[in-house]
């Protein structure tokens, strides 16, 4: 499995550590990448319980204007960059970032940031990649990643609450069927990360409870997911004016795009 753990590593330098530099070399090639011990857990669980006081409203089995029916129980939610979910830690993880920046480039941008929630009773997911192959030609695959998804989990992603499976090399291969996915356990304070071209699934959620996976869509600049937001009411990024304005200068360019639309 393409895993690396980051316990005790130190945040300084991370641009030019050995661990990210590995890495990226393993994302480049399976398309996906879990990294272990990026948060702490006792974060995590502050958090599932911050989720669960400011966000039980968009907790239903049903579309509605502000989330988007992923799948059979499965429904994709914005979060609000505020407190701790949309804390800097979070959106802008030192050890994910560095690796983010090392995959797209310095200018990456955030083009979406939410929570895909499988319900008790989530079924299996359709198997896909989160956006259409560009050029729809085959040096789309040859081309360098152009978008990712990065899922921290706030609960342990199992067996038992559902992971998600994940075809390693199909973001190059384009193709799943003659392949067995991974099916990582996620414990709580770590991520996976994937390439918008490999393709993925949630397993069913066997448990009595929600399974919220906070995401981010990290992209090139010039990138914007098209399929995932074309409901209207549905928003990409939701923050305050002064969240901009707060920013500190090394998060800015994940936001150039928002601050350049104004
Ligand atoms: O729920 C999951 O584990 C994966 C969700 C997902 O891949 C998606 O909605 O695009």
């Amino acid at each position: 499995m393409n895993r690396f753990d980051f316990k005790g590593v130190s945040t300084e330098d991370l641009a030019q550590s050995k661990l990210i530099e590995a890495a990226f070399e393993g994302f480049t090639r399976h398309g996906y990448v879990i990294l272990d011990n990026v948060v702490p857990p006792e974060t995590i669980r502050a958090l599932h319980v911050e989720f669960f006081q400011n966000y039980k409203d968009q907790i239903r089995d049903q579309e509605a204007a502000d989330s988007l029916e992923v799948g059979a129980r499965r429904f994709m939610i914005p979060l609000r960059f505020s407190g701790g979910l949309g804390a800097p830690g979070i959106f802008a993880n030192p050890y994910v970032l560095a690796l983010v920046r090392t995959i797209l480039d310095k200018a990456a941008i955030i083009d979406a940031f939410g929570a895909i929630l499988s319900l008790s009773g989530a079924e299996d997911q359709h198997i896909h990649h989160d956006g259409p192959i560009l050029f729809s030609s085959e040096i789309s695959r040859l081309l360098p990643a152009y978008a990712l998804t990065f899922g921290l989990p706030l609960i342990e992603m199992n067996e038992l609450s559902g992971t998600t499976a994940i075809w390693p090399g199909s973001h190059r291969r384009g193709k799943h069927e003659d392949q067995e996915p991974l099916r990582p356990v996620i414990p709580v304070g770590s991520c996976m990360l994937w390439d918008y071209r490999t393709f993925h699934s949630g397993t069913p959620n066997r448990s009595d409870q929600v399974r919220p996976m906070v995401y981010a869509t990290y992209a090139r600049r010039w990138y914007q997911d098209p399929v995932n937001f074309r409901k209207e009411t549905l928003q990409r990024l939701v923050f305050e004016p002064d969240f901009l304005t707060d920013l500190p200068d090394d998060l800015r360019p994940l936001f150039a795009h928002a601050r350049s639309a104004g």
